[in-house]
Order: structure tokens, then C-alpha cells, then sequence
């Protein structure tokens, strides 16, 4: 049986966020005692992992000196290069300080606004120090509880104006990020902006530079949404703007779970995996979820070792899937071609059209015809279940 061991090649990444978390909720104090970034560098190395990513805040402390910064990124590269992890993606922690308890870049207070762009533009710096490539926008705190501020339109255009900002500063800076903005429809607001990956992808066409602008899906937020991830991400991958990806788990209707990759809804955790691994994407596979409050150190580390194997274990999965005879005859029989009508509907031209509004169908016929999903269905179960 292979083991599932990880690799580098295998792009996996974690946030000094998640395999960071102490168990601290808003109920309850921490579990268990902080790490340090040196520390979680050298356990993810030694786990497999390819990266880690952070916050700024993750790493520095807002309040630091400049050179208390300076030493602690100084004792952090020196942990990346010796243990060779490398830092795909960064973010700004624009959520935590009360400062931004009514919004970052969407707050009704211009000096608000003004402080989030200084803080994210010190923070791309820092990003860029470390080679990051991808620069993430999670705007937990932009949304709203009450909508008696009236700053609905505002809002947006404030957003709007903060992204193009940057875009600017990371061109003159020469820094290449890619932006990826990052949606969630609540918590910790009771309603946050840009709640989907659509509302996202909508939004990006009306920026100054759409093409640095993609977007970083959250299993669990497109799930809190009630929605489902794969079809988010597919949508994302149509678009081109497939720049990141958050993976996890959630219950759905819940609080944010922020669950062990696959923990809960294995079968659309597959279907991720599959699309993601057939779709040509090449980011970070990066898992964005911590541990149970429950447990202990070698609880994290048990936890991000299962992210990863089930990662891969899905991923044999989906080779299996598309080696199985059995299963391949059912797809092959779900889709129906006619190349007759490949011709007549390809291309519009009035000929086209007059023949094709011409043409009979047998309606009856096509209402009828069992496309046998109930078998390929059952078939992926099995698949899935071990048994094939
Ligand atoms: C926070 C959030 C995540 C975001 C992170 C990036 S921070 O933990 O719940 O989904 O990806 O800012
Ligand atoms: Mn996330
Ligand atoms: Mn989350």
C-alpha cells in the first residue's frame, strides 16, 4: 500500500495561522500553547509541506519596532532556508486590531481606510522579502451588522479604489504579485462584502487592472453559502482566475469549522481534488483549516499530515476513476454527440439557424432516455469506499 507521503512537488502549504491556532474561540480560551514561526517551519518541512504562508501579524507583532522586525524576519528566513520551505502567498491581518472593527478598506472613516492601505503596503514589502508570488485579500471585517450607515455604494467603491491602489504600489515596487481576493458570506461580520466567488469574479471586471486580480476560494466559505465548492472552482478556472485556494471542510449552516481537508463531505472533497488535479492548475494546494480545539500538539501535526494524505489519497482516487473501465463506459454513455448538429449549432450563420429551427426532435425520446448517472454515481461510491 503507498504510504501518502508528501512532498514539495505535491505543492502543499499551510498558513502559520492554521497549524498555529491555540483552540482560542469565542467562547473559550486557548487549548494549547503558541508555537513559534521558526518552530512550525521546521515541523511543516519535516511533515512534507512545500510552504507556509502568513499574515503579517503572524509573523510580526503590530506593535514591533522596526527592529524587532528585522530580527524576527532575519531568525524566520533563516528557518525557511534551513529547512527549505518556501512562501508562496501572504496576506495583510486586516481584521484583528479594533481599529478595524467597522471595515478596513470599506470603513465609513477615512483615516481607517488610509491605515489599511499603509499596513497592506507594508506588508506586501514584507511578502515580497520572502518571495511571495500571490497576495491575498480576506476582508473579514468588511461587511456589515446594520446597513443604517447607508454605505452600500460607498463601500464598494472604496474597495475598489484601495485594490487599484495597490495594484499601483506593486507595480512601482516591481514586486509581480498576483492578487487574489478571497470570499466569505459572514463571520465575523453578519454580512461581509463580495460574499461568493461569483460576487468576487464580478467584482474584479470593474477594476483598473482586472488581469493581476483573481480569486482565492474557500471550501468552507462557499459551503457556509450553502453553495457547492467544485462548481465555484470551476467557475474560477473558466475565468482564469484561479490564482489560490483555500482547502477545509465545513459543516453546512454552521459557524466556521474550519475542518481537517475532507473530515466532513469526503465525496465533494474527491471531486475537488479530481477537478483540480484534471483542470491543469498549478498553485499552491494550500489548507487553510487547524486542528480541533480538543487537542494537543500532536494533535496539529496529525492534523496536517491527514490534510495532506487525504489530498493525495483522492488524487490516487481520481487516477483510479479514470482507469476503471467500468466506470469510463458510464461516462462515455452519459454524453451523447451527433455531429450533424455539432455542425448546425458551432457556428451561427442564417443557414445554420433556418436548418436547425426547421429540424424535428423527438422530444418524447429525449425526456426518456435514462442517462445512467444513478450507476456512475454508485460506481464513484464504491470507488471511493475502497472496494474497486
Ligand atoms: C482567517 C480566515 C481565512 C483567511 C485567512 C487569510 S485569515 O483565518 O478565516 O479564511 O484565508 O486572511
Ligand atoms: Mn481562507
Ligand atoms: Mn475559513
Amino acid at each position: 500500500m503507498p504510504d501518502y507521503t508528501p512532498t514539495p512537488a505535491d505543492k502543499f502549504t499551510f498558513g502559520l495561522w492554521t497549524v498555529g491556532n491555540t483552540g482560542r474561540d469565542p467562547f473559550g480560551e486557548p487549548t494549547r500553547p503558541a508555537m513559534k514561526a521558526p518552530y512550525l517551519v521546521q515541523k511543516l518541512a519535516e511533515l512534507g509541506a512545500w510552504g507556509v504562508n502568513l499574515h503579517d501579524n503572524d509573523l510580526v507583532p503590530i506593535s514591533a519596532s522596526a527592529s524587532e522586525r528585522d530580527s524576527i524576519v532575519a531568525e524566520f528566513k533563516q528557518a525557511l532556508s534551513d529547512h527549505g520551505l518556501v512562501v508562496p502567498m501572504a496576506t495583510t491581518n486586516l481584521f484583528n486590531d479594533p481599529a478595524f472593527k467597522d471595515g478596513a478598506f470599506t470603513s465609513a472613516d477615512a483615516r481607517v481606510r488610509a491605515y489599511a492601505l499603509q499596513k497592506t503596503m507594508r506588508s506586501m514589502d514584507l511578502g515580497a522579502e520572502l518571495g511571495a508570488a500571490t497576495y491575498v485579500f480576506w476582508g473579514g471585517r468588511e461587511g456589515t451588522e446594520v446597513d443604517a450607515g447607508g454605505k452600500l455604494l460607498d463601500c464598494l467603491g472604496w474597495f475598489r479604489d484601495s485594490l487599484n491602489f495597490l495594484a499601483e504600489y506593486s507595480e512601482s515596487q516591481g514586486y509581480g504579485y498576483r492578487f487574489a481576493l478571497e470570499p466569505k458570506p459572514n463571520e465575523p461580520r453578519a454580512d461581509i462584502f463580495l460574499p461568493t466567488v461569483g460576487s468576487a469574479l464580478g467584482f474584479i471586471a470593474t477594476l483598473d487592472k482586472p488581469e493581476q486580480f483573481g480569486v482565492n476560494p474557500e471550501f468552507a466559505h462557499e459551503t457556509m453559502a450553502g453553495l457547492n465548492f467544485s462548481h465555484a472552482v470551476a467557475q474560477a478556472i473558466d475565468a482564469g482566475k484561479l490564482f489560490h485556494i483555500d482547502l477545509n471542510d465545513q459543516k453546512m449552516g454552521r459557524f466556521d469549522q474550519d475542518l481537517r481537508f475532507g473530515a466532513e463531505n469526503p465525496k465533494g472533497a474527491f471531486f475537488l481534488v479530481q477537478l483540480l488535479e484534471s483542470s491543469g492548475y498549478a498553485g499552491p494546494r494550500h489548507f487553510d483549516a487547524h486542528a480541533l480545539r480538543t487537542e494537543d500538539e500532536a494533535g496539529v501535526w496529525a492534523f496536517a499530515r491527514g490534510c495532506m494524505r487525504t489530498y493525495l489519497i483522492f488524487k490516487e482516487k481520481a487516477q483510479q476513476f479514470a482507469q476503471d473501465s467500468e466506470i469510463q463506459a458510464a461516462l462515455a454513455a452519459y454524453r451523447v454527440e451527433d455531429a450533424e448538429l455539432a455542425q448546425l449549432t458551432g457556428t451561427f450563420s442564417p443557414q445554420n439557424a433556418e436548418a436547425l429551427k426547421a429540424r424535428t426532435f423527438d422530444r418524447a425520446a429525449l425526456g426518456a432516455r435514462g442517462p445512467g448517472l444513478e450507476q456512475l454515481d454508485q460506481l464513484t461510491m464504491e470507488l471511493l469506499l475502497g472496494i474497486r
